[in-house]
Order: structure tokens, then sequence, then C-alpha cells
């Protein structure tokens, strides 16, 4: 049988720590970010390594994401392609996926070693300070070995982490060229409001490919700050209407943009030639006695959803999946969902 879903991202093993706001302040890092490591950052990962009560947990937004949705569909639905070393990090990614059942595709460079994020945590924030390094290092090639470009044509649906516009942007053009030549669903992440801001060419060239865009708030309102039409005033629901509107190159599927805003409710906008339509989905807000922490949460909403669009389930019981899916993740360490599986 073939794969339903294809997602490509940065594969990461996160070293989760639990933190005070002095130490953010420490390395100028914001309560709820990500970003990519800079000189002044360096020792953080050594520091985090010799912490109390330091956690080695699998991470990689997409990969994340792909994990979550190859725990909610039928076995062997979900492949995961990225790069990473050949070295223990690997070895831990490797295990966290096939505990659920994931497939990976990795590119694996010999020399270079697997990336890792500082996932500081600070009450219900988490600050994200990535060293990429094998990740870095993908490349479109790997996705045109005849064996892989075979799962890219029998997939039915793709997901991109927007993380990965500073990695191979190529890549996922190629992807996203396909699913529109297809007619097949394309889903984009935005990742962190850094992609809007640094990588907003790449970005733009992509969104006319994405039949879903799925982000949080500060990464709409990032998004909006680096786009002429758009202000730092304008609305969540304006933003999204903006980004709903932008020009498709499948022009057979509408486009929906999903934003996630924590607690408060979820907004999809969902633009169909002339016709726009919004819509507030609520989220079962968990007590906040039962999380264990937030890393991966917007990572888990994009897996309960992606997993049905898969299941071909309407937008509102996918997003509510997503909500559902989310929720079982904050109560676990790290971007992780339970066992024994819990269904919808
Ligand atoms: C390029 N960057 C900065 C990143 C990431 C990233 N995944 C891919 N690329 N920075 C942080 N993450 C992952 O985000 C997850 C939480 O949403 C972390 O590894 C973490 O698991």
């Amino acid at each position: 049988m073939p794969y339903s879903l294809v997602c490509l991202g940065n594969p990461l093993l996160d070293i989760q720590v639990d933190v005070e706001k002095s130490y953010l302040d420490k390395y100028d890092l914001k309560e709820n970010d990500a970003i990519l490591i800079e000189d002044k950052h360096i020792p953080i990962f050594d520091e985090c390594l010799a912490m109390d009560g330091v956690k080695l947990v699998a991470g990689g937004a997409a990969q994340n994401t792909a994990r979550g949705a190859q725990y909610l569909l039928p076995a062997d639905s979900v492949v995961y392609f990225g790069s990473v070393g050949k070295d223990k990090f690997a070895d831990k990614l490797s295990e966290a996926n096939q505990s659920v059942g994931l497939t990976t595709r990795y590119m694996v460079q010999e020399s270079i070693p697997t990336g890792k994020c500082a996932a500081l945590i600070n009450g219900p924030h988490r600050s994200l300070v990535t060293d990429l390094g094998a990740a870095n290092h993908f490349k479109p090639s790997h996705l045109e070995i005849p064996e892989n470009w075979k799962i890219v044509e029998e997939a039915k649906a793709f997901y991109i982490g927007g993380f990965h516009f500073t990695v191979s942007p190529e890549s996922i053009l190629k992807l996203g060229k396909h699913a529109a030549e297809t007619n097949k669903p394309f889903a984009l992440n935005f990742s962190a409001p850094f992609i809007a801001q640094f990588f907003k060419d790449p970005l733009d060239q992509a969104v006319p490919y994405a039949d879903y865009v799925i982000c949080n708030e500060s990464e709409a309102a990032a998004y909006a700050e680096s786009h002429d039409g758009l202000t730092a005033e304008s609305t969540l629901l304006e933003i999204a209407t903006f980004i709903a509107k932008l020009p498709k190159v499948n022009s057979a599927r509408p486009r929906t943009v999903i934003f996630t805003q924590g607690t408060d409710a979820t907004l999809a906008v969902v633009a169909s030639g002339d016709s726009v339509t919004s819509t507030e989905y609520p989220v079962h807000a968990l007590e906040p006695s039962k999380i264990s922490d937030t890393n991966g949460a917007g990572d888990a909403f994009a897996a309960g959803f992606v997993a049905g669009l898969v299941e071909g389930k309407e937008l509102a019981t996918s997003i509510d999946q997503g909500h559902w899916l989310a929720s079982l993740s904050i109560q676990e360490v790290g971007p992780s969902y339970p066992f024994p599986k819990q269904t919808y």
C-alpha cells in the first residue's frame, strides 16, 4: 500500500530543560520563540545537558507532526523526509519514530552531527534555540532518488514545516509543484515568526502552492509586519483573509488558512474563487495542572489536523482532532504522544 502523507522538515533532537526567566534574559531569548543559534548561544547546549532534569526527546517541528499523524492513522501511512547525521542523536530519533511506526527516508550525512534544539521551558512558555547541523544539508536530489520520488508520486497529501525554508526552499517547491499538478492537498506551516521576517521571499514563492496554511498568532503578526497590504495593526481575520486570497496555482482547491491562538479559539478562513468564509473553533482548554509542557503543541495540532485531511474528515472535525491531539501532547514530556494509544 502506498503511503498517504509525505512530510518534509528538519529532524532535531530536543534537549529539554526547565529554566527561569532570568536564564532566557541572559541569552536575549523571548519566552515563546524559535530561533536559529547565533555565536552567543553556543554555551546553551552544554549548560542544558548539565542541568538537573534534562530530557532528550525527539523533536523537529514537522517530524513531530509526522509522528503525530502516524500515531492516528493506520500503519504505514506517513513518510518523513529530512537529513540527520550518523550518531546517537539520530538513533534516538529513529527510536521515537519507530515507537509510532513512522517511516523515515533520511538523507544521512556521514560527518555532520544530527541537529539539536534547546527547548527551554518556562512555565507554560517554550523558547527554542536550534543548531541545525545535518538537517541543514538536505538536498532536493534526495527526493529525486527513484524510490523516494515513487513515494511522492503515490502519496495523497503533503505537509511541509516552514522551518525548512531555511534549508531547501527548492525541495518545498518541488513538492508543491507536484501537489498542484496532481491536485493533491499541500499544507504549509509558517513555523516561527523569523520565517516570515527573514525568509519572506522563499515563503512567498511557496504560498501559491498551499491549499492549507497553518500558523499561530505570533507567526501571523510577523507575516503582517513583513507584507505590504498588511500592518502591525491588522487583525487576525484580516491577515488570514489576505493570505487565503493570494494567487493560487491549483485553482481546483480552495485555500484554507488556519490560525491557532493557544487556548483562544482557532480561526479558519477559506477562500474559494470570490467567496471567503471565516469560522472560529473553540479549544477545549485543559486544566493547567494537567499540562506537562507546551513544546510541540502546535505540531500536534497540525498532526491531528492533517491526519483528518488524509482521512477525508470535514474541516471542523479535522480542526477539532488537532485540538484534541495537542491537548494529549501537552500532557506528555516534549513533543510526544501518550501510550497506550488514545483514539479521537
Ligand atoms: C530551523 N529551525 C529553527 C527549526 C526548529 C525546529 N524544527 C525545525 N527547524 N526550531 C525548533 N524546532 C522544533 O520545534 C518543535 C516544537 O514545535 C523543536 O525541535 C521542537 O520539537
